[in-house]
This record gives structure tokens, sequence and C-alpha cells, in this order.
């Protein structure tokens, strides 16, 4: 009984400490044949300074690049971005039709994880585990 609640207590602590720079719902749409895979997350920002995405890698990418889809005119486009920027105390979204990872090459398998870095601009890189999931994105 007293080794529970040391334990419950173990983990509520850690439940109540924020990361500075916190990645969440992390997922990648694997798609059939060789088509790149998009890739989607939150990123909140829990420090008082703006933090920005500089770069991204993953062993299961060929090459991995941050893009934004945009709308112009009925006309739908990505571009490439050098850099995203998390505002301080604010989140980004990462999310179809938006900013996405995109995955060339990708080699990766639906269910499983699969790790992508993320450099911050504060010289601090974050491993995040990608979740695998369909083009139906489940
Ligand atoms: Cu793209």
């Amino acid at each position: 009984m007293k080794r529970f609640s040391l334990v419950a207590l173990l983990m509520m602590t850690v439940a109540v400490q924020a990361a500075p720079f916190d990645v969440t719902g992390a997922w990648f749409r694997a798609l059939p044949g060789k088509l790149p895979a998009g890739g989607y997350f939150t990123a909140q920002n829990n420090t008082r300074h703006d933090v920005a995405i500089t770069g991204v890698s993953s062993d299961a990418c060929g090459m991995l690049m941050i893009h934004q889809s945009s709308n112009k005119g009925g006309m739908s486009s990505m571009d490439m971005m050098v850099k995203v920027n998390v505002p301080a105390g604010g989140q980004i979204r990462f999310a179809p039709g938006g900013f996405h990872l995109m995955c060339e090459q990708p080699k990766m398998k639906i269910g499983a994880k699969v790790p992508v870095v993320l450099q911050l601009s504060d010289g601090t890189a974050v491993a995040v585990g990608f979740t695998v999931k369909g083009a139906t994105g489940k």
C-alpha cells in the first residue's frame, strides 16, 4: 500500500512538470507505393521566449523537410520552410492543409513508431516518436 502511494506520487510529479518544449500527437500518414509521408504534431512552447523549429531529420526518411500547404486562388501548393516559430507560451499545430513534415522515401510500417529529431533555435534538439498511420489517418 505504501509503495503504491509512492508510485502514484511519482506519476503525478511527472504529469505536472511540463517540458520546456513539448511535442504531442505526432504521427505520419503513410501512403501506398513510394509516395512521401506527411508528418503531423502539436508543438507547445512552455518557455517565455520564442523558439523556432529550424531543422528536422529521421532515419525513417531519405530526406525530411518542413512544408507549408497553402491555397492561392484555388491552386494548392506546398512551400518549403526554413523554420517555423513557436511563440513564447504558445503552440503551433502541424496538421493536414497547413504546416507538415514531408518525408521523402519513407521507410515505415503502419502501426510502428519512428524517431524524428527536431532541431530548435535555442541549440537544443527534441527526439519525438511518430506513430505511423494509414492513408485515412487510422
Ligand atoms: Cu509537403
